[in-house]
């Protein structure tokens, strides 16, 4: 037998409510590179270990691969013959590839007009059914949570508990890559499934004794979409990272549990800090994310740079999604790459010399 990689179920399944005799629905999801950076942390001065746990290398690039091969493998293990969710974008990827993966249908719902590009392309090209409506993320919930009272669909937003479930492996790939919990977990907070989902994971493995420590959870978000920095739900939540455009997050008491029982904290970044750090992370180590990923590098440079995270630590960032997921708002970011040259020799050489001095 080779070591042939089949999936995080395969992989967690003692720790999963998954049965040994279930019809597993899996793209090989999980295993993602726990990325060590090495420019970042030398211009900020500053002795951290900063790792960035690079969920963009899943299946469809995002971290919701991992809930949806749970949730999915559950519904159809139920006899669901449909899957629905509301969704930012990923989610409704995710939904659509696993629902091909099963042979079942997917009904997705997504904000009309805010969505990014790729993640469009992929709830298509999937054969989803795309349900944009005139509202955002929050709207969509609502009516994902009233329409699966009546109709005979499974909902695999995170408030299916087999998401979290799923999402909780990320943190057990950290500790088994590192022998250790980090200090500091940072990560971009929407919906707030995927920090209860950390806590959930580097809780378990405490409790069961593999490691003697957990990290302090540090949730952040975009200033226009930041309802756990005002206390209260966010009516009309805006943002450039439109992965976290959500005003009314599901899993809020989850959350809040697990930035306070680990001694962490949330805080927030303007569309402008969010995008420098995302371009940031692409020019100076070679890793493009989405706008809501970077976020969690925001977070980190600036919480060790105030001393916030002292020298020493172990910090892991989640980038929850791959930056092909939305192409327009890169392109539109760095204009000044691109120059018309002739095609000609010496006007090749020119911009090189221009370049280069
Ligand atoms: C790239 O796809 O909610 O706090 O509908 O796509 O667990 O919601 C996406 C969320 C962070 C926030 N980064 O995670 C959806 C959706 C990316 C994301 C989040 C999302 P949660």
């Amino acid at each position: 037998m080779g070591d042939h990689y089949t999936g995080l179920i395969d992989r967690y399944r003692e720790w999963l409510p998954i049965a040994d005799d279930t019809r597993i629905i899996s793209l090989c999801e999980g295993n993602t590179p726990l990325v060590r950076l090495n420019n970042i942390p030398r211009d900020l001065g500053r002795d951290v270990d900063i790792y960035v746990k690079y969920e963009g290398l899943n299946p469809t690039g995002s971290f919701k691969d991992r809930g949806m091969t749970v949730a999915v493998t559950a519904a159809v293990a139920d006899g669901s013959q449909a899957i629905i969710c509301a969704s930012t974008g990923n989610t409704s990827a995710a939904a659509a590839a696993y629902a091909a993966r099963a042979g079942v249908t997917a009904f997705v719902l997504i904000p009309d007009g805010k969505i990014a590009l790729g993640k469009l392309a992929q709830a298509m090209m999937h054969g989803a059914v795309v349900m944009q409506i005139e509202g955002n993320f929050d709207t969509g919930m609502q009516l994902v949570k009233e329409v699966a009272e009546e109709a005979p669909v499974t909902i695999v937003n995170s408030i299916n508990p087999f998401r979290l479930q799923g999402q909780k492996t990320a943190a057990f790939e950290i500790i088994d890559a590192l022998g250790r919990a980090p200090d500091y977990h940072c990560l971009p907070v929407g919906n707030a499934g995927n920090i209860s989902a950390y806590w959930m994971g580097y809780s378990e493995y405490h409790a069961r004794g593999v490691v003697d420590q957990r990290p302090k959870m540090c949730g952040y978000q975009a200033s226009g979409a930041a309802p756990f920095l005002r206390g209260h739900p966010i009516e009309h939540p805006e943002t450039v990272a439109t992965a976290i455009r959500i005003g009314n997050p599901q899993s809020w008491d989850k959350a809040v549990a697990a930035q306070g029982d680990s001694g962490g904290w949330f805080d927030e970044f303007s569309d402008q800090q969010i995008l420098e750090t995302q371009k940031r992370l692409a020019q100076r180590e070679g890793i493009f994310c989405e706008p809501a990923s970077a976020i969690s590098v925001a977070g980190a440079i600036k919480d060790i740079t105030s001393g916030k995270i002292p020298e020493g630590s172990a910090v892991v960032c989640t980038l929850t999604g791959h930056g092909l997921k939305d192409p327009d708002t890169a392109i539109s970011q760095c204009q000044e790459t691109v120059s018309k040259v002739p095609a000609e020799l010496d006007a090749v050489k020119r911009a090189i010399h221009q370049r280069l001095g």
